[in-house]
C-alpha cells in the first residue's frame, strides 16, 4: 500500500465583539453601553483578541463575545507525522479531520481599581471525521458548554506611561458536558472520546 502523505493544516479565526458599561462614569449614567474606542483611555491600546490582559476601574462592567473556529487535519505521534495506515495498524479507527467552533461569553467587573473579576463561559461544537480499517468513513458531532473559568486580575504595578503588570489567577469549574454521545460504526449513541466532550 502506498504510504499516504499527511497534510497538517490548522487555521484559526477570531472575531470578537466587546462592549463596556460603566456605573461610575462622570455622566452618572448607570446603564450606558459604550463602544470600544470611546472615552475609556485605559482601553485605548486594548486589542480585543486578547483575554485577561487588562483591568477595569471600580464599578465598571464589560461583556464580551468571541467566536473562534479551528480545523485540524492529520495525525502525529509525538513530534512525527503518522499516516492513516500507520494509525490503522494499531487501532480499528483513525481520525482524519476535526473541526471545532467555539462561542466564548465573557463578563468582567471592576471590583476595585486594582482588582478586576472575570468569568468566561464557552460553548463548543466539535465534529470529527474518521476512517475505519474496512475503509468506512464516518463523522461524529457533539456540542455543549465547556468549563466555566473564573479569575481575578490584580494590578501589581502601574506606572505613568500605563505600563502594567497584571497578576491573573483563576479556577476552572467542571461544568463542561462529559456525556456527549453520537452514532459510530460500533453502535448507535456511543459515548464519545475525551476530545469530543
Ligand atoms: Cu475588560
Amino acid at each position: 500500500m502506498r504510504k499516504q502523505f499527511i497534510l497538517i493544516a490548522m487555521f484559526g479565526l477570531c472575531i470578537a465583539q466587546q462592549s463596556y458599561a460603566s456605573s461610575n462614569d462622570s455622566l452618572g449614567n448607570d446603564n450606558q453601553i459604550r463602544s470600544n474606542n470611546k472615552d475609556h483611555s485605559h482601553h485605548a491600546n486594548h486589542s480585543p483578541s486578547k483575554i485577561g490582559d487588562h483591568n477595569h476601574k471600580q464599578g465598571e462592567w464589560m461583556t464580551s463575545y468571541r467566536y473562534s473556529a479551528m480545523k485540524m487535519k492529520g495525525n502525529r505521534n509525538g513530534e512525527s507525522k503518522v499516516s492513516v495506515s500507520d494509525v490503522l495498524a494499531d487501532y480499528m479507527v483513525a481520525p482524519t479531520e476535526m473541526t471545532m467552533q467555539m462561542h466564548m461569553f465573557g463578563l468582567m467587573y471592576g471590583f476595585s481599581d486594582k482588582l478586576t473579576l472575570m468569568g468566561m463561559l464557552p460553548y463548543k461544537s466539535v465534529s470529527m471525521d474518521h476512517v475505519t480499517r474496512m475503509g468506512m468513513e464516518f463523522t461524529t458531532d457533539s456540542n455543549g458548554i465547556g468549563d466555566v473559568k473564573l479569575s481575578g486580575l490584580y494590578t501589581l504595578y502601574n506606572d505613568d506611561d500605563d505600563n502594567k503588570i497584571i497578576l491573573n489567577a483563576g479556577i476552572s469549574l467542571p461544568t463542561g458536558s462529559i456525556d456527549e454521545r453520537d452514532n459510530t460504526p460500533a453502535g448507535a449513541n456511543q459515548k464519545l472520546p475525551y476530545s469530543m466532550q
